[in-house]
């Protein structure tokens, strides 16, 4: 039977009221001194948190109970498989900044994002720490808390502000860092504020003209790259490819050649 594409603003709706209930989740056990139960994951610098984990199971739950079939692919407990043929797939990252989470500094955010058929259709990026909410609908447009907002007009690289971030690993950190030392002198200067969702959303608003990072997982850049992708910019991989684990490369049309150009030379998707 063919299932009927749900409305994307349906989604989004499902997608903004389950987030706003995780941010709260996710400030609460903060406030409550989450630090009691800090594991690691990868690397001694990836920490992850009881609340990254309780924030999860609660959006696969309330997603579980509002659409039972659908997929659902998250940071901590990864895929869980759609029931038949569901067309829909939900992305989640409970806590995207998790070291700025465990510090205390306020940029942390829920982001959560619906696929229909593979194409993100809605997506929401919530500042758990502030409340700050960016939005957007595939083809419906970018908000900030409602209202609309477009990336940067700037169109010359040396003159950007350039957002970015930086794996956990070591091996990594030592290419990105090398990359970033080559970068930085054709950019008007460089910002890391530790999650890429929110830097996304940044870009998508213009507080940054762009923004570039390898080692990306799906739900780090599903919503809040919709969410540029809607506010006028260019996101892509390098060399044509989808934005994915090689690169992230979120940027208004002028400067998404000069800095993917950039990029390529430097090796930017190279190193471990
Ligand atoms: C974070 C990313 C950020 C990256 C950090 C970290 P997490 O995700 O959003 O862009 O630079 O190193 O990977 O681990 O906080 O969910």
């Amino acid at each position: 039977m063919q299932h009927t594409s749900p409305d994307p603003v349906d989604l989004l709706k499902i997608a903004v009221d389950i987030a706003r209930r995780a941010a709260d989740t996710a400030s609460r056990m903060r406030a409550e001194a989450v630090s009691a139960d800090i594991g690691t994951k990868s690397t001694d610098t990836d920490v992850v948190t009881a609340a990254d984990r309780a924030v999860e199971r609660q959006v696969a739950e309330e997603l579980r109970a509002l659409r039972p079939g659908d997929a659902l692919l998250g940071e901590e407990y990864g895929s869980t498989e759609a029931a038949g043929d569901a067309a829909v797939r939900w992305i989640v990252d409970p806590i995207d900044g998790t070291v700025n989470y465990l510090y205390g500094l306020p940029q942390y955010a829920v982001s959560l994002a619906a696929e229909v058929n593979g194409v993100v259709v809605a997506g929401v990026v919530r500042n758990a720490a502030t409340g700050d909410e960016w939005t957007a609908t595939l083809g419906g447009g970018a908000f900030h808390d409602g209202r609309p907002v477009r990336g940067s007009r700037q169109t010359v690289l040396g003159q950007a502000l350039i957002g970015t971030g930086f794996g956990y690993d070591a091996a990594r950190r030592v290419h990105q860092a090398a990359v970033l030392s080559g970068l930085l002198p054709h950019v008007r200067d460089i910002r890391r504020w530790g999650a890429a969702s929110l830097d996304l959303c940044f870009a998508a608003e213009g507080l940054i003209d762009a923004y570039y990072e390898k080692g990306l997982n799906p739900w780090d850049h599903a919503a809040g790259g919709l969410v540029a992708r809607e506010a006028g910019l260019t996101v892509a991989g390098l060399a044509g490819a989808e934005p994915g684990l090689p690169m992230v490369i979120a940027a208004p049309p002028a400067l998404f050649g000069p800095l993917h150009d950039r990029l390529v030379a430097l090796d930017a998707s190279g190193g471990a």
